[in-house]
Protein backbone atom coordinates (compact mmCIF):
# COMPACT_ATOMS: atom_id res chain seq x y z
CA UNK A 1 0.00 0.00 0.00
CA UNK A 2 1.41 3.68 -1.13
CA UNK A 3 2.20 5.87 2.22
CA UNK A 4 0.40 9.06 2.81
CA UNK A 5 2.23 10.94 0.74
CA UNK A 6 0.88 8.73 -2.19
CA UNK A 7 4.49 7.39 -2.86
CA UNK A 8 6.01 3.47 -2.50
CA UNK A 9 7.08 2.10 0.33
CA UNK A 10 10.14 0.70 0.97
CA UNK A 11 8.90 -2.84 0.71
CA UNK A 12 7.21 -2.02 -2.34
CA UNK A 13 10.11 -0.64 -4.21
CA UNK A 14 12.32 -3.20 -3.24
CA UNK A 15 9.92 -5.46 -4.97
CA UNK A 16 9.52 -3.61 -8.03
CA UNK A 17 13.49 -3.81 -8.07
CA UNK A 18 13.63 -7.48 -8.11
CA UNK A 19 13.72 -8.81 -4.77
CA UNK A 20 11.63 -11.71 -3.71
CA UNK A 21 10.12 -11.61 -0.14
CA UNK A 22 12.74 -13.88 1.34
CA UNK A 23 15.71 -11.49 -0.31
CA UNK A 24 13.62 -8.50 1.30
CA UNK A 25 13.90 -10.28 5.20
CA UNK A 26 17.61 -11.44 4.55
CA UNK A 27 18.06 -7.70 3.66
CA UNK A 28 15.74 -6.77 6.86
CA UNK A 29 17.68 -9.25 9.05
CA UNK A 30 21.10 -7.72 8.01
CA UNK A 31 19.96 -3.83 8.52
CA UNK A 32 18.63 -5.29 12.31
CA UNK A 33 21.82 -6.65 12.67
CA UNK A 34 23.81 -3.60 11.52
CA UNK A 35 21.64 -1.46 13.92
CA UNK A 36 23.16 -3.33 17.02
CA UNK A 37 19.57 -4.63 17.36
CA UNK A 38 18.11 -8.43 18.88
CA UNK A 39 16.74 -10.18 16.07
CA UNK A 40 13.95 -10.74 18.07
CA UNK A 41 13.37 -6.31 17.10
CA UNK A 42 13.24 -7.82 13.29
CA UNK A 43 9.65 -7.56 12.80
CA UNK A 44 10.04 -3.85 14.29
CA UNK A 45 12.38 -3.32 11.04
CA UNK A 46 9.99 -5.24 8.85
CA UNK A 47 6.98 -3.72 9.52
CA UNK A 48 9.16 -0.50 9.07
CA UNK A 49 10.12 -0.97 5.35
CA UNK A 50 6.60 -2.28 4.90
CA UNK A 51 5.25 1.33 5.62
CA UNK A 52 7.61 3.77 5.28
CA UNK A 53 8.95 5.39 2.08
CA UNK A 54 12.95 5.89 1.44
CA UNK A 55 14.19 8.87 2.89
CA UNK A 56 15.32 11.00 -0.43
CA UNK A 57 19.42 12.56 0.26
CA UNK A 58 20.79 15.84 -0.95
CA UNK A 59 24.72 14.95 -0.83
CA UNK A 60 26.53 18.53 -0.85
CA UNK A 61 30.33 18.24 -0.95
CA UNK A 62 32.21 21.77 -0.78
CA UNK A 63 36.27 21.49 0.16
CA UNK A 64 37.19 18.06 0.28
CA UNK A 65 39.30 15.51 -1.34
CA UNK A 66 35.88 13.34 -2.35
CA UNK A 67 37.77 11.00 0.34
CA UNK A 68 34.68 10.66 2.06
CA UNK A 69 32.22 9.75 -0.52
CA UNK A 70 35.28 6.85 -1.68
CA UNK A 71 34.28 5.90 1.70
CA UNK A 72 30.62 6.17 2.20
CA UNK A 73 30.50 3.95 -1.47
CA UNK A 74 33.14 1.22 0.43
CA UNK A 75 30.04 0.41 3.29
CA UNK A 76 30.12 -3.54 3.64
CA UNK A 77 27.45 -3.62 6.56
CA UNK A 78 25.09 -2.83 5.71
CA UNK A 79 26.66 -2.76 2.04
CA UNK A 80 26.28 0.44 0.48
CA UNK A 81 24.18 -0.55 -2.36
CA UNK A 82 21.72 -1.80 0.02
CA UNK A 83 21.08 1.30 1.26
CA UNK A 84 21.63 3.19 -1.80
CA UNK A 85 18.99 1.08 -3.04
CA UNK A 86 16.45 -0.01 -0.78
CA UNK A 87 16.75 2.56 2.31
CA UNK A 88 17.38 6.40 0.45
CA UNK A 89 17.21 7.76 -2.54
CA UNK A 90 20.39 9.94 -3.41
CA UNK A 91 19.24 12.47 -5.66
CA UNK A 92 22.24 14.80 -5.53
CA UNK A 93 25.52 14.01 -5.43
CA UNK A 94 28.48 15.04 -7.33
CA UNK A 95 30.48 12.21 -7.13
CA UNK A 96 28.40 9.99 -9.12
CA UNK A 97 24.99 11.42 -10.30
CA UNK A 98 25.62 10.79 -13.99
CA UNK A 99 23.73 14.31 -14.46
CA UNK A 100 25.29 17.76 -14.51
CA UNK A 101 25.05 21.59 -14.66
CA UNK A 102 21.77 23.14 -14.49
CA UNK A 103 19.44 20.20 -14.41
CA UNK A 104 21.61 18.87 -11.68
CA UNK A 105 20.65 22.36 -9.52
CA UNK A 106 17.14 22.53 -10.45
CA UNK A 107 16.80 18.55 -9.49
CA UNK A 108 18.00 19.66 -5.92
CA UNK A 109 15.67 22.69 -5.83
CA UNK A 110 12.90 19.83 -7.17
CA UNK A 111 13.53 17.77 -4.01
CA UNK A 112 13.47 20.50 -1.46
CA UNK A 113 10.54 21.45 -2.86
CA UNK A 114 8.62 18.20 -3.07
CA UNK A 115 10.15 17.03 0.32
CA UNK A 116 10.14 19.73 2.99
CA UNK A 117 11.49 18.67 5.93
CA UNK A 118 11.58 15.20 5.12
CA UNK A 119 15.21 14.70 3.30
CA UNK A 120 18.39 14.21 4.76
CA UNK A 121 21.39 17.21 3.81
CA UNK A 122 24.60 15.14 3.73
CA UNK A 123 27.41 17.76 3.49
CA UNK A 124 31.03 16.19 2.70
CA UNK A 125 33.67 19.33 3.26
CA UNK A 126 34.19 22.57 5.06
CA UNK A 127 32.79 25.72 3.87
CA UNK A 128 34.84 28.72 2.68
CA UNK A 129 34.23 32.46 3.01
CA UNK A 130 31.57 33.01 0.21
CA UNK A 131 33.70 34.58 -2.37
CA UNK A 132 35.85 31.11 -2.74
CA UNK A 133 33.91 28.58 -3.92
CA UNK A 134 30.78 28.98 -6.31
CA UNK A 135 28.38 26.33 -8.13
CA UNK A 136 25.69 27.22 -10.49
CA UNK A 137 26.27 30.81 -9.73
CA UNK A 138 25.78 30.52 -5.88
CA UNK A 139 28.49 30.46 -3.33
CA UNK A 140 28.81 27.86 -0.77
CA UNK A 141 27.11 29.32 2.06
CA UNK A 142 24.57 29.99 0.04
CA UNK A 143 23.52 26.62 -1.19
CA UNK A 144 24.32 24.66 2.69
CA UNK A 145 22.06 27.42 4.15
CA UNK A 146 18.97 27.08 1.25
CA UNK A 147 19.10 23.21 1.46
CA UNK A 148 19.60 22.56 4.88
CA UNK A 149 16.78 25.08 5.74
CA UNK A 150 14.33 22.82 4.48
CA UNK A 151 16.09 19.33 5.74
CA UNK A 152 14.94 16.86 8.23
CA UNK A 153 18.19 16.72 9.71
CA UNK A 154 22.15 17.44 8.50
CA UNK A 155 24.79 14.78 8.50
CA UNK A 156 28.02 16.21 8.83
CA UNK A 157 29.80 13.70 7.05
CA UNK A 158 34.32 14.10 7.66
CA UNK A 159 36.01 16.35 9.61
CA UNK A 160 36.39 18.77 7.25
CA UNK A 161 32.42 18.94 7.54
CA UNK A 162 32.57 18.65 11.57
CA UNK A 163 35.36 20.48 12.41
CA UNK A 164 36.64 22.50 9.53
CA UNK A 165 39.58 19.65 8.46
CA UNK A 166 42.44 20.38 6.51
CA UNK A 167 40.92 23.78 4.87
CA UNK A 168 40.81 24.96 7.96
CA UNK A 169 44.33 23.86 9.68
CA UNK A 170 46.51 27.08 10.08
CA UNK A 171 46.32 29.33 8.06
CA UNK A 172 42.99 28.86 6.59
CA UNK A 173 43.76 30.65 3.68
CA UNK A 174 40.12 30.57 2.95
CA UNK A 175 38.67 30.84 5.63
CA UNK A 176 37.20 27.83 5.61
CA UNK A 177 34.21 26.34 8.55
CA UNK A 178 32.73 23.53 9.46
CA UNK A 179 29.11 23.10 8.24
CA UNK A 180 28.25 21.49 11.42
CA UNK A 181 29.06 25.04 12.64
CA UNK A 182 27.32 27.15 9.91
CA UNK A 183 24.02 24.88 10.11
CA UNK A 184 21.32 26.21 12.89
CA UNK A 185 17.84 25.13 13.96
CA UNK A 186 18.22 21.40 12.57
CA UNK A 187 19.35 18.51 14.15
CA UNK A 188 23.58 18.46 12.97
CA UNK A 189 24.67 15.05 13.07
CA UNK A 190 29.06 14.99 13.11
CA UNK A 191 30.19 11.91 11.52
CA UNK A 192 33.97 13.18 12.19
CA UNK A 193 36.87 11.28 10.63
CA UNK A 194 39.32 12.24 7.64
CA UNK A 195 37.77 10.02 5.75
CA UNK A 196 35.07 8.67 8.34
CA UNK A 197 33.98 5.13 8.43
CA UNK A 198 31.68 4.27 6.36
CA UNK A 199 29.36 1.82 8.32
CA UNK A 200 28.97 4.66 10.76
CA UNK A 201 27.46 6.58 8.14
CA UNK A 202 25.31 3.64 6.55
CA UNK A 203 24.21 2.56 10.19
CA UNK A 204 23.34 6.75 10.91
CA UNK A 205 20.93 6.46 7.39
CA UNK A 206 19.57 3.23 8.35
CA UNK A 207 18.44 4.29 11.68
CA UNK A 208 16.80 7.82 10.65
CA UNK A 209 14.99 5.64 7.83
CA UNK A 210 13.56 2.95 10.38
CA UNK A 211 12.97 4.77 13.47
CA UNK A 212 11.98 8.11 11.89
CA UNK A 213 14.85 9.72 14.21
CA UNK A 214 18.26 10.72 14.43
CA UNK A 215 20.29 8.15 16.84
CA UNK A 216 21.55 9.47 20.05
CA UNK A 217 24.38 11.95 20.21
CA UNK A 218 26.82 12.42 22.30
CA UNK A 219 28.26 15.66 23.79
CA UNK A 220 29.71 16.88 20.29
CA UNK A 221 26.93 15.81 18.10
CA UNK A 222 28.39 12.63 17.10
CA UNK A 223 26.54 9.11 17.35
CA UNK A 224 26.86 8.10 20.84
CA UNK A 225 27.34 4.24 19.63
CA UNK A 226 30.31 4.85 17.63
CA UNK A 227 32.11 7.50 19.14
CA UNK A 228 31.49 6.48 23.31
CA UNK A 229 35.45 5.19 23.32
CA UNK A 230 39.07 6.25 22.67
CA UNK A 231 40.81 3.51 20.41
CA UNK A 232 43.58 3.40 22.92
CA UNK A 233 40.80 1.61 25.20
CA UNK A 234 40.01 -1.12 22.12
CA UNK A 235 42.99 -1.41 20.67
CA UNK A 236 45.21 -5.14 20.30
CA UNK A 237 48.11 -3.33 21.00
CA UNK A 238 47.12 -1.94 24.41
CA UNK A 239 48.64 -4.75 26.23
CA UNK A 240 52.40 -3.51 25.44
CA UNK A 241 51.23 -0.07 26.22
CA UNK A 242 50.65 -1.51 29.86
CA UNK A 243 53.39 -3.71 29.91
CA UNK A 244 55.40 -0.48 28.81
CA UNK A 245 56.82 -2.38 25.41
CA UNK A 246 57.10 0.03 22.24
CA UNK A 247 58.36 0.14 19.01
CA UNK A 248 61.27 2.79 18.66
CA UNK A 249 61.25 2.75 15.13
CA UNK A 250 58.98 1.17 12.27
CA UNK A 251 61.06 -1.15 11.43
CA UNK A 252 63.16 -2.51 14.89
CA UNK A 253 62.29 -5.48 16.47
CA UNK A 254 59.64 -3.91 18.39
CA UNK A 255 57.55 -2.69 15.39
CA UNK A 256 58.14 -6.41 14.00
CA UNK A 257 56.53 -8.17 17.30
CA UNK A 258 53.01 -5.40 17.15
CA UNK A 259 54.16 -3.67 19.96
CA UNK A 260 52.55 -0.23 20.94
CA UNK A 261 52.98 2.85 18.84
CA UNK A 262 52.68 5.61 21.31
CA UNK A 263 56.32 6.37 20.83
CA UNK A 264 55.80 7.14 17.49
CA UNK A 265 53.31 9.45 17.32
CA UNK A 266 50.13 7.20 18.11
CA UNK A 267 47.35 9.53 18.99
CA UNK A 268 44.58 6.75 20.14
CA UNK A 269 44.85 8.13 23.93
CA UNK A 270 43.40 10.82 23.15
CA UNK A 271 41.30 10.00 19.99
CA UNK A 272 37.41 9.23 19.58
CA UNK A 273 36.65 6.86 16.76
CA UNK A 274 35.24 2.92 15.82
CA UNK A 275 38.64 2.27 14.19
CA UNK A 276 39.46 -0.66 16.44
CA UNK A 277 36.03 -1.83 17.14
CA UNK A 278 34.26 -1.69 13.28
CA UNK A 279 38.27 -1.56 11.58
CA UNK A 280 38.23 -0.67 7.70
CA UNK A 281 37.12 -2.03 4.41
CA UNK A 282 34.87 -4.81 5.95
CA UNK A 283 36.51 -4.99 8.97
CA UNK A 284 39.86 -6.18 7.42
CA UNK A 285 42.20 -4.01 9.64
CA UNK A 286 42.64 -0.29 10.78
CA UNK A 287 45.82 1.62 10.87
CA UNK A 288 47.44 0.74 13.85
CA UNK A 289 46.67 -2.70 13.40
CA UNK A 290 48.64 -2.57 10.20
CA UNK A 291 51.40 -1.18 11.72
CA UNK A 292 50.62 3.18 11.23
CA UNK A 293 50.13 5.01 14.62
CA UNK A 294 46.61 7.08 14.50
CA UNK A 295 47.00 10.54 13.36
CA UNK A 296 44.00 10.99 15.48
CA UNK A 297 42.00 12.27 12.11
CA UNK A 298 38.37 12.23 13.81
CA UNK A 299 39.42 15.06 16.25
CA UNK A 300 38.66 18.55 15.60
CA UNK A 301 42.01 20.40 14.24
CA UNK A 302 44.11 17.30 14.08
CA UNK A 303 46.03 18.69 11.26
CA UNK A 304 47.23 21.22 13.22
CA UNK A 305 48.20 19.25 16.19
CA UNK A 306 51.45 17.75 14.48
CA UNK A 307 54.22 16.77 13.70
CA UNK A 308 52.37 13.27 13.78
CA UNK A 309 55.30 10.84 14.35
CA UNK A 310 56.59 12.14 17.40
CA UNK A 311 55.69 11.07 20.14
CA UNK A 312 52.82 13.02 22.68
CA UNK A 313 55.10 12.37 25.59
CA UNK A 314 57.81 9.55 27.31
CA UNK A 315 55.97 6.89 28.54
CA UNK A 316 57.66 4.89 31.32
CA UNK A 317 58.46 1.45 31.52
CA UNK A 318 61.62 0.79 28.75
CA UNK A 319 63.74 4.25 29.83
CA UNK A 320 66.91 2.69 32.01
CA UNK A 321 68.26 6.41 32.93
CA UNK A 322 65.40 7.44 35.52
CA UNK A 323 65.18 6.08 38.87
CA UNK A 324 63.31 2.63 38.65
CA UNK A 325 61.07 3.31 42.19
CA UNK A 326 60.07 6.79 40.37
CA UNK A 327 59.09 5.39 37.14
CA UNK A 328 56.66 3.01 38.73
CA UNK A 329 54.94 4.98 41.07
CA UNK A 330 54.54 7.28 37.71
CA UNK A 331 53.28 4.11 35.85
CA UNK A 332 50.61 3.33 38.02
CA UNK A 333 49.14 6.75 37.33
CA UNK A 334 49.44 6.51 34.02
CA UNK A 335 48.08 3.14 33.47
CA UNK A 336 45.14 4.23 35.89
CA UNK A 337 44.32 7.13 33.81
CA UNK A 338 44.66 4.89 30.78
CA UNK A 339 41.76 2.52 31.26
CA UNK A 340 39.08 5.09 32.32
CA UNK A 341 36.90 5.33 28.89
CA UNK A 342 35.70 9.01 28.80
CA UNK A 343 36.75 12.25 28.01
CA UNK A 344 38.13 13.43 31.50
CA UNK A 345 40.62 10.71 31.14
CA UNK A 346 41.90 12.27 27.93
CA UNK A 347 42.63 15.52 30.23
CA UNK A 348 43.75 12.95 33.30
CA UNK A 349 46.47 11.06 31.16
CA UNK A 350 47.99 14.56 29.21
CA UNK A 351 48.15 15.96 32.70
CA UNK A 352 50.07 13.27 34.36
CA UNK A 353 51.98 12.74 30.86
CA UNK A 354 52.95 15.86 31.58
CA UNK A 355 53.85 15.42 35.38
CA UNK A 356 55.60 12.00 34.25
CA UNK A 357 58.21 14.34 31.63
CA UNK A 358 59.14 17.00 34.61
CA UNK A 359 59.82 13.71 36.92
CA UNK A 360 62.01 12.04 34.04
CA UNK A 361 63.58 15.45 33.38
CA UNK A 362 65.04 15.80 37.28
CA UNK A 363 65.63 11.99 37.77
CA UNK A 364 67.86 12.83 34.66
CA UNK A 365 69.20 15.44 36.16
CA UNK A 366 69.84 13.63 39.48
FE1 LIG B 1 37.82 16.15 4.44
FE2 LIG B 1 36.14 14.53 2.95
FE3 LIG B 1 39.32 14.26 4.84
FE4 LIG B 1 38.90 14.20 2.43
O1 LIG B 1 35.42 14.96 1.54
S1 LIG B 1 37.49 14.70 6.01
S2 LIG B 1 39.88 15.99 3.43
S3 LIG B 1 39.05 12.40 3.69
O2 LIG B 1 37.25 13.93 1.75
O3 LIG B 1 36.17 16.23 3.59
FE1 LIG C 1 47.23 1.22 20.62
FE2 LIG C 1 48.22 3.61 20.12
FE3 LIG C 1 47.22 3.07 22.54
FE4 LIG C 1 49.52 2.00 21.75
S1 LIG C 1 49.10 4.20 22.10
S2 LIG C 1 47.82 0.94 22.76
S3 LIG C 1 49.17 1.66 19.57
S4 LIG C 1 46.09 3.15 20.61
FE1 LIG D 1 41.84 8.19 11.81
FE2 LIG D 1 43.16 7.24 13.88
FE3 LIG D 1 41.16 5.88 12.85
S1 LIG D 1 44.03 8.32 12.16
S2 LIG D 1 41.27 6.36 10.71
S3 LIG D 1 41.04 7.88 13.86
S4 LIG D 1 43.08 5.05 13.61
Amino acid sequence: MPTATGHKTIYEEALEAGLTRRDFLKLASAITLALGLDLKEMPKVVRAMETKERVPVIWLEFQSCSGCGESFIRSMQPRMEKVLFDLISLEYTELIMAGAGSAAEEHRKKIMAEYPGKYVLVVEGSVPAPEYLFIGGHSAYDILRETAEKAMAVVSFGSCSSWGGIPAAKPNPTGAKAAADLVKGKPVIRIPGCPPIAEVMTNTIAHIVIFGQIPELDELGRPKEFFRHRLHDKCQRRAYFDAGLFAESFDDEGARQGYCLYKLGCRGPTTYNACAELRWNGGLSWPVQSGHPCIGCSEPNFWDQGPFYERLAMIPGTQTTVNPEKVGAILTGVVVAGIAAHAAATVVLRGRIAKHEKAETAAKEE
